[in-house]
């Protein structure tokens, strides 16, 4: 009798080990935390830091404070258990900032390379964009073409010109308004689950997490995008 108690016991011991070892080791996952690095890159003024602002803080700014230099922060995005730090760097596009933003292209995994579809030279200066990125070491990063403002009706780039550029340089394409959200959140979502893909030894089911965000924020945004199936590095669009 007092030996069935004792092997109850124990087994209950057991039990309520493996019970908390369950627990621990799911605390474990929910606090996993994976960090990308993200950079815009773009015209002066082709609304790069409007469509982080519009993305982060679901704001819209109308007047033009062009960015010095670089402006940084941190996006945290849950993923299932996992939680995603995006690390963006927000580079701005005039020249006179050559130097300043030359020194953070180096190992950015996913690029948003944004036109304004209201600017021909906008997006004139999309293939410098590439070369300088590449040059300065981004040459490995996940390329987004961000067609930009498509909210003004006056728009001198059409979306399949647009498209084009994007399709023959194998990079995804979105035509997005920072000013009305339009395709902003599919379009950072979609960044995000190509570059987890790319990485080395991240958990699949964190990138199954992050396709299936990209998938919904494509719903959301309407009717899809036929672009979603493809991406390609920097480096790929020069050979
Ligand atoms: N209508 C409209 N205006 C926009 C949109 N996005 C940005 N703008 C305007 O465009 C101007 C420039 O936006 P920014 O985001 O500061 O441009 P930027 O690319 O960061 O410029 P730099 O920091 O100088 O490189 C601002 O006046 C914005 O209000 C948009 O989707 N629609
Ligand atoms: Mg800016």
């Amino acid at each position: 009798m007092r030996a069935a108690r004792a092997a109850s016991n124990a087994s209950g011991a057991v039990q309520a080990l493996s019970d908390a070892r369950a627990r621990a080791k799911q605390k474990l996952k929910r606090q996993q935390v994976v960090r990308i690095k993200i950079i815009s890159m773009g015209d002066a003024g082709v609304g790069k830091s409007c469509l982080i602002k519009r993305y982060c803080e679901e704001k819209f700014v109308q007047k033009y404070i062009g960015t010095i230099g670089v402006d940084y922060g941190v996006k945290s995005v849950r993923l299932g258990n996992w939680d995603l730090r995006v690390n963006l760097w927000d580079l701005a596009g005039g020249s006179e900032y050559f130097e300043v933003r030359n020194e953070f292209y180096r190992d950015a995994q996913g690029c948003m390379l944004v036109y304004d579809c209201t600017s021909r030279n906008s997006f004139e200066a999309l293939d410098s964009w590439i070369d300088e990125s590449a040059r300065f070491g981004a040459q490995n990063a996940i390329v987004v073409v961000a067609a930009n403002k498509v909210d003004v009706g006056r728009r001198v780039v059409s979306e399949k010109e647009g498209r084009q550029w994007a399709e023959s340089n194998g990079f995804l394409f979105f035509e997005v308004s920072a000013n009305s959200g339009a395709q902003v959140r599919a379009m950072f979502a979609s960044i995000f689950h190509r570059v987890l893909h790319s990485m080395q030894g991240v958990d699949e089911d964190l990138t199954t997490a992050a396709g299936q965000l990209a998938q919904t924020e494509l719903f959301r945004g309407q009717e899809g995008n036929p672009e979603e199936g493809k991406a390609r590095r920097i480096s790929g669009a020069r050979n």
